[in-house]
């Protein structure tokens, strides 16, 4: 891509109203335009950071068995009815009547509608075990959204809903949700500590966030320092395994990690003193099993092994794929922009010609642009006629992890520069072997996102 050809609306001045580092980052950045309180357009550079978040969430979503879908955004306040919600959910739902008088929400989320969707076509046993999810926006009419995309009214969640006949194969679709979460922060080159949580109005009483320590997090996380050396380190998984896969939640579950709703203070000083720790945190996704909180009452019910008709177990696992966006920000930035993670980069890499309208130059660039292409990797290139300095504060702003410098002096030498936006080292080298170096950063980024066909179930490809 060519920047004098883009839509990057950068902004020069700290916006006045963004009181954290991601907001302002993602305004500064010309990533989100706020259309109202608490609802975003999403501009280029910001939707393709977003689509590589939907991108991997679907990925190790598949790959752990459960199935995509799309469910609508307005739903029927009927079947809201049914599970006793409609009414308990208060000022938070945006209730809407539609020209007939009928009375229609948008989704804050979809229990009731997949149970819907589940009773008219399930009706057995043999059917089961059944996980679906979708990507899709939920609105909740947050009374005071604030920080950008974190504390949005309108957000993008992912939302899966899984299917068991009884409590033990519904335990393993939770910790089937919780291995694939696990997996898929880490290749956003996050560390999300799974914590004892609260239910709220989803319900049940196993449940687990999983928080981000940043200094700007709305919950407050006490935890045993020991958490941090747990790392999931790439490692493949057999997801229908169920011992092995308890064996990784027992890991992470083990060392104490709660939030401030659960903290039992007297278990937490039981912990060395040394690794006592407590913090601000970003929650950025959630699980919970709710056995027949709405199986029953909405009457989904499968006929078991025995011939009875007994109420689903189910539960529901939800991912902030929007609040994500700013949650990675926060982890990762520095006075200069925003910093990357490979895994989430819009642009695999920035190409900046010092000295535009010099034909070494533009050729050289040009010769790169391509290369990369070609190699399956998506460069900008900063085509514009502005001084250095301006082309650098950009790519500095926008946070690529990897840019290719090309100036007259170097290329005499047949050089260019190859520059790590995290430690802000510069090599020099060959223009063919940067393009070389970059493949190879990215490499294990690529072979991570194939997908590998799951037992019985197809598979997609969403890159
Ligand atoms: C689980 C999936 C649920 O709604 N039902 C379906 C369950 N869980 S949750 O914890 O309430 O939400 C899941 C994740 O969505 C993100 N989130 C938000 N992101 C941005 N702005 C908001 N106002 C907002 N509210 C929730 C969080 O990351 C949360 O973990």
């Amino acid at each position: 891509m060519r920047l004098s050809r883009y839509f990057l609306p950068v902004l020069k001045e700290n916006p006045a109203d963004a009181q954290i580092a991601s907001h302002r980052l993602m305004l500064r950045a010309g990533m989100i335009r706020q259309a109202s309180a608490g609802i975003y357009s999403w501009l280029p550079l910001g939707f393709k950071v977003l689509r590589k978040i939907e991108n991997i969430v679907h990925e190790e979503q598949i790959r752990a068995g459960h199935i995509p879908m799309l469910m609508p955004t307005l739903q029927s306040a009927e079947l809201w009815r049914e599970s006793g919600r409609y009414d308990d959910y208060g000022e938070e739902m945006l209730r809407v009547t539609d020209r007939h008088g009928r009375e229609m929400l948008y989704g804050p989320t979809n229990e009731e509608l997949i149970t819907d969707i589940f009773r008219a076509h399930v009706t057995s046993y043999r059917e089961l075990p059944l996980t679906l999810y979708h990507i899709q926006w939920k609105f909740r009419d947050e009374i005071r959204p604030r920080f950008g995309v974190m504390r949005g009214r309108e957000f993008l969640m992912k939302d899966g809903y899984n299917f068991d006949i009884d409590r033990d194969a519904a335990i393993h679709a939770y910790n089937r949700h919780m291995v694939s979460y696990l997996r898929t922060y880490e290749r956003m080159g996050l560390r999300a500590i799974p914590m004892r949580a609260d239910s709220g109005p989803i319900g049940g009483d196993d449940t687990h966030e999983f928080l981000v320590l940043a200094d700007t997090g709305e919950s407050e996380v006490f935890y045993d320092s020991a958490i941090l050396d747990l790392s999931m380190d790439g490692r493949r998984v057999d997801y229908e395994n169920h011992a092995e896969i308890a064996g990784i939640v027992r890991e992470w579950t083990t060392p104490y990690a709660r939030t401030d709703e659960t903290h039992d203070p007297a278990l937490f000083g039981k912990i060395p003193e040394t690794r006592r720790r407590t913090s601000p945190a970003i929650e950025v996704g959630q699980i919970f099993y709710f056995g027949t909180k709405y199986s029953e009452p909405m009457g989904a019910l499968v006929v078991n092994e025995r011939g009875e008709r007994v109420p689903v177990h189910m539960g529901s696992h939800g991912i902030g794929v929007s609040r994500l966006v700013g949650a990675i920000i926060e982890a990762s930035h520095d006075d200069r922009g925003i910093i990357w993670p490979e895994g989430v980069t819009p642009f695999h890499v920035g190409i900046v010609n010092l000295r535009q309208g010099d034909g070494s130059c533009d050729a050289a660039c040009e010769r790169l642009h391509a290369a990369l292409c070609e190699a399956g990797l998506e460069p900008l290139y900063d085509d514009r006629e502005e001084r250095a300095g301006a082309k650098f504060a950009t790519m500095d702003l926008i946070g690529l992890p990897w840019r290719i410098t090309v100036g007259p002096r170097g290329l005499q030498k047949g050089m260019v520069e190859l520059t790590c936006r995290r430690s802000g080292e510069s090599e020099e080298m060959k223009p063919e072997e940067a393009v070389e170096r970059v493949k190879d950063i990215y490499a294990p980024h690529r072979e991570a996102g194939l997908i590998e066909p799951m037992a019985g179930r197809s598979f997609h490809t969403w890159l």
